[in-house]
């Protein structure tokens, strides 16, 4: 059997794509714009994985469909090059981390040449570029300014193995302790100066605009649930028989009645002052526990644990006596870090009473057994007597207010940001410190900070980064003579990242756009938000909150006129290994896209995992299926052997046009395996007439091409002899009358037994068909003298005569 070969042709059209310029953006304010972006890559050395190819395929196969329906599109690629493996990989071998990531960067981007994507590579980089963190550095710059970066004492997640401090979406619990994603090292709480983005600040403004996106639901709820807002109202307390008072947060207000202790945690301020004498030397003790457990342990610990203070606090209504206990069920950095506990109606209050013996008053009817947390009347309770838990709620925070004693209040899980890494491979702080303390920024000429090369980077130990070998470059003297010192910290590897979607707009042959003038504004007016956006969904809540975050920034500064910076974001599914579980190396079951490209080609692999199953799902991988994609292309291109009339060839007429719409709307929703499944009977149905039509043919290339760009093009130019290239041509279009096949053949069988076969308009009524089916010669001849005991019609297809 002929097959197209397939190494020759790929490579031709490659060469002639990136030589052309293929898929250069225009410099065009009058078509729309469509802006197609896929999650950049961490260049590793292990090269591009078949669960990349998936989500490049998709968003190239949009950037091309969109680019042949008239839209300027953006297509852009780069690299996410800053980061911890690098320099992991620099410490093993002691090599540097920049040649290395340049090196793997060539690597990735032959890959993606070699599978055929149509990127406007002139807009290229990488994260680790200087003229790119020059940026990263400016955006940093602008941030302090606004007063959403600052330096904080924060109890950060350090992680000794890899000697630096950690975000939370960096950490795993593994056995009930905390460790790093990478690498499993255990991860302590530790005291440290850092940097911090005060993200908090844009909490509502996240949970809000969620509304604006065209983003999967699970994905947002996993935006919400991280932001984790919580409505309530903030309640002082006094501390009996002294000056201390201390607040708390609770979202139910109105069981306040029911509060019979509280709980400070074990690291409020307040517990070493009000402890007594007889209790101080437990409380210490306890405290010192708490320091070991982390803070997810801290939630999820089955039994809950606490100590007494020895003292009192005055219940804000009744004025009753209540004792104050610490506990670490109670988190010091979520509300106030102390609560009221109202047993009766919370799960871990309960619990914890129960253990220690503490009063438990109901004052809502409902439940028998345990906490009662539904919703229900109100007694014991006051004012609030006879209400239901809403209007109990706004009741007594109203009645709080009035007693200038509470307040409503909002508390949120999201946590600022801990901007300081203490490593050397990502961005330097523009910042300088001075003798005294004083923090200056650097002006923006003298950005870019570059990266000092550094043959020893090894972690300080001290818990710096290996920045503090630079020595000449980070001692610095100032113009008025004094000295300073540059921050050995960089900032984290979701800095680069982002802003990314911005750099490619920005980026032109000359270097960057300047983010702060008016061309810039203008380009970016243009070009976001981020039309599609394609990725798994690893980054639900670090990348595409931080993203989102800066973006906001970026609107406030007037820099960007979008509130959201991605209009449309789909998670692609998970490629498994041929046994149905996660590739990986260890287990043996990874595949190589550089391999498939030998064996079976781009467009094969394109064309196969596009195949696969829908975008979004988990699809295990198979050889025998990448093997029967490789058969359709070999039989599309032999379908180009018959006869090619200059005409429509009329049998293919209803086939073809359904097959544009088909494959059009599929292209739309995202959905290549069915428009793939529909073009395969396409190409059946021409195998049986042996002959198609010149602008059947070439429009069925069209079809194909942003999928299999090579094959398509081959045929297009040579066999076709068609000069214009199918990335310049223009989108199919159908013709509605064409869609409804008019006359079906229907078989007529008598007792299962075919005996006609008749030829009428599709979609008659029944009873009609039957008539028809009972006045054929053969079938009369049939049924003579018989009985018809019954007639099954089968639309369009069958008509079923029982008789006896
Ligand atoms: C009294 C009360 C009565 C509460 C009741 C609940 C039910 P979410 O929804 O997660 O925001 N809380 C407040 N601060 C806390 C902290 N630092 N550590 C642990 N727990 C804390 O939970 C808010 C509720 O969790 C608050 O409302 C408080 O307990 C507790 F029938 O106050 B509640």
């Amino acid at each position: 059997m002929a097959q197209y070969d397939f190494r020759t042709i790929e490579k031709k059209w490659q060469k002639h794509w990136l030589e052309t310029k293929a898929f250069k953006t225009k410099n065009d304010r009058f078509s729309p714009k469509y802006y197609v972006l896929d999650m950049f890559p961490y260049p590793s050395a292990a090269g591009l994985h078949v669960g990349h190819i998936e989500g490049y395929t998709a968003t190239d196969i949009i950037s091309r469909y969109k680019r042949m329906n008239g839209y300027n599109v953006l297509h852009p690629m780069g690299w996410d090059a800053f980061g911890l493996p690098a320099e992991q990989y620099a410490l093993q071998t002691g090599k540097d981390p920049k040649s290395f990531t340049y090196q793997n960067i060539k690597n990735f981007k032959r890959q993606i040449i070699e599978m055929g994507k149509g990127v406007d590579w002139d807009r290229e980089f990488a994260t680790c570029d200087t003229d790119y963190y020059r940026w990263t550095q400016w955006i940093f710059k602008k941030l302090y300014e606004k007063g959403l970066a600052h330096l904080k004492e924060v109890e950060v997640n350090w992680c000794e193995g890899l000697g630096t401090v950690l975000a939370n979406d960096e950490i795993i619990v593994v056995d009930g302790k905390m460790v790093s994603e990478r690498g499993h090292y255990p991860v302590v709480k530790k005291p440290m100066r850092q940097w911090v983005l005060k993200i908090t600040e844009y909490a509502d403004r996240l949970l809000e605009d969620l509304e604006l996106v065209d983003w999967p639901e699970n994905l947002k709820e996993m935006q919400r649930n991280w932001i984790g807002k919580s409505s309530g109202a903030m309640i002082t307390f006094e501390v009996a028989g002294s000056e201390h008072k201390f607040k708390v947060f609770t979202t139910r207000p109105d069981t306040i009645y029911g509060a019979t202790y509280c709980v400070l945690a074990p690291e409020h301020p307040l517990v070493l002052e009000i402890a007594s004498e007889d209790e101080l030397s437990n409380v210490k003790k306890y405290i010192e526990q708490t320091k070991q457990k982390s803070e997810l342990d801290r939630i999820s610990e089955k039994t809950k644990t606490g100590v007494f203070t020895g003292s009192y606090a005055k219940h804000p209504i009744t004025q009753q006596l209540i004792p104050i206990w610490i506990a670490d069920y109670v988190l010091p950095h979520y509300g106030t870090g102390a609560v009221m506990a109202v047993p009766a109606h919370d799960e871990r209050d309960y619990e914890f009473a129960l253990k220690y013996g503490l009063e438990i008053i109901e004052v809502i009817s409902g439940g028998t057994q345990g906490a009662f947390t539904g919703d229900g009347i109100h007694h014991h309770s006051g004012i609030l007597d006879g209400l239901y838990n809403e209007e109990a709620k706004r009741k007594m925070v109203s009645y709080l207010e009035s007693l200038n004693i509470g307040h409503e209040h909002h508390t949120y899980k999201l946590r600022d940001w801990v901007f300081s890494r203490q490593r050397y491979w990502g961005e330097p702080f523009p910042v300088l410190y001075d003798e005294d303390g004083g923090i200056h920024l650097l002006e923006d000429d003298e950005l870019p900070l570059t990266l000092p090369e550094l043959n020893y980077i090894k972690p300080s130990g001290t818990g710096e980064s290996p920045l503090v070998h630079a020595t000449d470059w980070l001692e610095v003297t100032l113009p008025n003579g004094k000295k300073a010192r540059r921050d050995t910290n960089t900032m984290p590897q979701l800095a680069g990242s982002s802003w990314y979607y911005i750099g490619y707009i920005l980026k032109t042959n000359l270097g960057f756009i300047p983010l702060d003038s008016e061309e810039a504004k203008q380009v970016l007016d243009q070009f976001l938000p981020v039309d599609l956006y394609v990725g798994g969904t690893e980054h639900a809540v670090g990348h595409l909150l931080y993203a989102r975050f800066w973006h906001k920034v970026f609107y406030d500064l007037g820099i960007v006129s979008s509130k959201e910076p991605f209009q449309k974001l789909v998670n692609q599914g998970m490629i498994l290994g041929e046994d149905h579980q996660k590739m990986s190396k260890s287990r043996g079951n990874t595949v190589s896209p550089d391999d498939i490209f030998q064996s079976h080609g781009a467009d094969a692999l394109r064309v196969y995992e596009m195949f696969m199953g829908p975008l979004e799902q988990e699809k295990p991988w198979s050889t025998e299926g990448l093997d029967g994609s490789k058969r359709f292309l070999d039989r599309f291109f032999r379908m180009f052997e018959f006869e090619i009339l200059d005409e429509d060839v009329k049998e293919l007429q209803t086939i073809f046009h359904q097959t544009v719409k088909k494959v059009t709307e599929d292209y739309e929703k995202l959905a290549f395996n069915t428009a793939i499944a529909q073009m395969m009977i396409f190409v059946n149905e021409v195998y049986k007439v042996q002959k198609i039509g010149k602008k059947q043919a070439r429009d069925i290339l069209k079809l194909l091409n942003p999928i299999a760009p090579h094959i398509t093009e081959e045929i297009n130019q040579t066999i076709l002899s068609h000069h214009e290239e199918l990335i310049y041509s223009t989108w199919p279009t159908y013709d509605p009358k064409y869609l409804i096949e008019d006359e079906a053949e229907i078989v007529v069988q008598v007792n299962g037994k075919v005996r006609a076969k008749m030829t009428i308009s599709r979609n008659l009524p029944e009873e009609e068909v039957k008539n028809l089916a009972l006045q054929q010669p053969n079938v009369m001849k049939h049924i003579e003298g018989m009985e018809i005991v019954k007639m099954i019609v089968v639309a369009n297809k069958i008509v079923n005569i029982v008789v006896k």
